[in-house]
């Protein structure tokens, strides 16, 4: 079953047994008060503002019996995945691994590292822990993909121009159609965000197509799910 979204800058098809929705390090330690994204200075409240959206297409997609990939952004306890050149950036008060309001900052399993409770993974969905801002980079994505026979993604989730874009990047340079969901992903730098957006999309989608939820999720509407097939069968 193909389903097809309007898209720009066109319609983007795919199948959904062959799709997965991948959702980027929506994090207590970027989307809340508190956390990494917080402690640099940032208005959270931006990022919170896509969580009702984010959930929505959340449960279309498992409804229809879709694979959903979340990444978390973190680092080893003993930092040893972590280089310099990213340890040193950021606000010199409060770096990777800092004693901060929810645990040490962007460390696996603080609290701050955890997947907000809004979209908090079920069962059968894959938790990629990543190092990086690209989600291929030193992880399980590319062979977990190939596993499932993975040639589309689905993309939401926070930063926009930066852990969002960085694994659309990797994904297009990998062979992947990739579509990201327009008010599913959010920056704290609007600006940022479109200029993301039309970056992604320009020159007949060089590195991938966008859409707002509401096109997939007409999309979805329409498609013919597993369930209703096996009923009708
Ligand atoms: C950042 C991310 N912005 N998940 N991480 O440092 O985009």
């Amino acid at each position: 079953m193909i389903t097809t979204v309007h898209a720009q800058p066109f319609d983007f098809s795919f199948n959904i047994r062959h799709t997965a929705l991948l959702i980027i390090d929506m994090q207590r330690d970027f989307v809340e008060p508190g956390g990494f994204g917080a402690s640099l200075g940032n208005d959270v409240s931006l990022l919170q503002a896509i969580v009702p959206t984010c959930q929505r297409v959340l449960q279309a997609w498992r409804d229809m019996g879709g694979w959903v990939v979340h990444t978390r952004e973190a680092h080893r306890p003993d930092l040893s995945d972590c280089p310099p050149a990213k340890l040193n950036r950021g606000s010199p008060m409060l770096r990777i691994g800092d004693a901060g309001p929810m645990g040490r900052i962007l460390i696996r399993g603080e609290p701050g590292h955890a997947i907000i409770p809004e979209l908090a993974p079920i069962e059968g969905e894959l938790v990629i822990d990543k190092p990086g801002k690209g989600a291929f980079y030193a992880t399980c994505l590319s062979e977990a993909l190939t596993v499932r026979e993975i040639t589309h993604l689905i993309v939401m989730g926070v930063t926009t121009e930066v852990c969002v874009q960085t694994t659309m990047r990797e994904a297009n340079d990998r062979g992947y159609d990739c579509l990201l969901v327009e008010d599913g992903t959010e920056s704290y730098f609007p600006a940022f965000k479109q200029a993301t957006l039309e970056m992604i999309r320009a020159q007949g989608a060089i590195v991938g197509w966008t859409a707002p939820s509401a096109a997939l999720l007409a999309a979805l509407d329409t498609s013919v799910s597993p369930p209703a097939l096996a009923r009708s069968a």
